[in-house]
């Protein structure tokens, strides 16, 4: 598979600027730092279950998360039962209180005339419509989101149960190891299944073992990216973020000033598998639409599991840190409810009190060690300053006005040969950048090749594939004010090229192939003509 990610040219830099910034000796290479010791106190975050053991200063690895938040396929037999039995309760409450399904659903999102779903009669409420997409708070708000609705399934659990179950938890589903929509949330497929839901992929609710397939679900690319987070274009520092990198070559994604409900600084974990796996299992229904994802059960476990690979990003240490070196990310402070005592109260959280899951919220995912964490209280890094990426050089681009829609599309950038050296080294980077991106139309993804031959099948497991592209968003009739996000993704083909110019055969070009990923829903006479808008891809060179 020629798509490795840009890690092991980045992470030796990033590695060398961390060091530099953090003075985390252990943080490269070897043994992951046994960060948060000095620290945990600062941001026990009291409200956090029964906190006591917060803030006992023994930072990293130690599991004292009382809750084990399962894979569905190894959670006890009942517990999807009683998640089916709390769901259906937390149903029938007032959509205005805020233990409610739809009040949790609409803090994602509320969805209005032209959405999937139907659109919400009541008055806005607090924190409705505040999820964090396209920047670097998407991982920490959706930690906080999830977290807060645990305790609200837990509470409604118990109630549904008589008391039966108090110690219910949200599992998680892994895709890349399960390709099928799990069975709880597909049969019976009727309307006494509270964990069912219509508006989904036919294939998903169909069983289908292809429904998020291993190259839709993969998260190869996201754990090996390194940098933490990105600037903003052109700006050479700012706070705490690397500059000269693409939001999609780092894994938290672009710096904001502040909360954002839909930038276009997306990072790789957002985008792959996040945003590919809301497309594969909605595909125009529920979860491609941001303002309805929430009110299908199963969103809650893709984002169990993109939370877990968080921690599984931050246990193989050699550079991934948690962006803390950024005050505005420490900082930036969100709203959510939680029941305590039969009462529901508002909480908010900021995200130094959510880096370490087993100390600071009590969970642990299974099988997942909470390692390499570092807590706000501890070292407290220098503020990023230094320009420690090389800026990278645009070698040709091409203005484009392609609209991606049902089937094939094509798009090419010839790169002067005489631009490329006949030998590519080990720290060279390549990057083709699909720019300008406009999302039309919700519920599409598409697998990106890179020169496939005529007559050639596109295969994901193949040599040709870069990887997949999928926009998570407002589609214009949704968007307050005029002017869509412009969104960009990169996909490293520094091996390719490598590999080509080792056999003296880079032409130069480089022929995009755009094929739709999922399969059309049965209703294809609603189906849009165009789901993205293509306005530019170039190439750069970085060495
Ligand atoms: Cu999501």
């Amino acid at each position: 598979m020629l798509r490795l990610p840009n890690a092991s040219r980045l992470s030796l830099l990033v590695c060398l600027f961390l060091a530099s910034v953090l003075l985390l000796t252990g943080a490269c290479g070897g043994g992951a730092p046994d960060g948060g010791d000095a620290g945990g106190g600062d941001a026990d975050g009291g409200d956090a279950g029964d906190g006591g053991d917060a803030g006992d200063g023994d930072g990293g690895d130690v599991a004292d998360g009382d809750f084990t938040r399962f894979e569905i396929h190894s959670a006890p037999a009942d517990w999807i039962d009683d998640y089916r039995a709390g769901v259906a309760l937390m149903m029938t409450r007032d959509t205005t209180d805020p233990t409610s399904w739809q009040y949790q659903a609409n803090i994602h999102g509320v969805p209005g005339d032209f959405s999937s779903c139907p659109a919400e009669t009541a008055p806005n409420q607090v924190a409705w419509s505040t999820c964090q997409h396209g920047q670097f708070f998407f991982l920490a708000w959706h930690r906080m989101y999830l977290y807060y609705f645990e305790r609200i399934v837990r509470d409604a659990v118990a109630e549904a149960t008589n008391g039966a179950r108090t110690d219910w938890s949200l599992p998680y589903w892994d895709y890349e190891q399960f390709h099928a929509l799990p069975e709880p949330f597909r049969v019976p497929a009727d309307s006494s299944n509270s964990l069912f839901v219509s508006e989904r992929a036919g294939n998903c609710n169909n069983g289908d073992n292809n429904c998020v397939s291993a190259a839709t679900g993969s998260a190869t690319d996201a754990l090996d990216t390194v940098p933490v987070c990105s600037c903003p274009s052109g700006e050479p520092s700012c706070d705490g973020c690397l500059p000269n990198l693409f939001p999609s070559q780092t894994f938290f994604g672009g710096l904001v000033p502040g909360a954002t409900h839909f930038g276009s600084a997306t990072g790789e974990l957002e985008s792959q598998p996040h945003n590919v796996v809301h497309n594969a299992i909605g595909a125009g229904g529920w979860m491609s639409d941001p303002n309805c994802a929430a009110r299908d059960p199963i969103f809650w476990l893709h984002h169990a599991n993109i939370d877990r690979l968080w921690q599984v990003w931050l246990n193989q240490g050699g550079g991934r840190v948690d962006p803390i070196q950024s005050a505005t990310w420490k900082d930036e402070v969100f709203t959510f409810f939680d029941v305590e005592n039969g009462m529901t109260v508002e909480r908010q959280m900021t995200g130094c009190e959510i880096l370490n899951m087993a100390t600071q919220l009590d969970y642990t995912y299974e099988g997942v060690p909470v390692d390499n964490v570092v807590l706000c209280g501890g070292p407290q890094p220098a503020t990023a300053s230094v320009a420690s990426v090389t800026a990278a050089r645009e070698l040709a681009s091409n203005d484009t006005d392609v609209g991606l829609g049902g089937g094939r599309s094509n798009l090419s950038v010839k790169v002067p040969v005489s631009a490329t050296a006949s030998s590519v080294g080990e720290d060279e980077e390549y990057l083709v950048v699909v720019d300008d991106l406009e999302l039309l139309a919700q519920g599409a993804f598409y697998q990106v090749y890179l020169n496939l031959p005529e007559g050639t099948e596109p295969d994901p497991e193949g040599p040709h594939f870069l990887g997949n592209l999928a926009l998570f968003g407002h589609v214009p009739e949704q968007m307050e004010g005029h002017g869509g996000v412009r969104y960009s993704r990169t996909y490293d083909i520094s091996d390719n090229v490598r590999e080509l110019s080792g056999r003296g055969e880079w032409t130069g070009d480089v022929d995009l192939t755009f094929v739709r990923g999922n399969p059309a829903p049965a209703t294809a006479s609603a189906q849009p003509d165009t789901f993205i808008r293509v306005g530019k891809v170039a190439v750069t060179h970085r060495r």
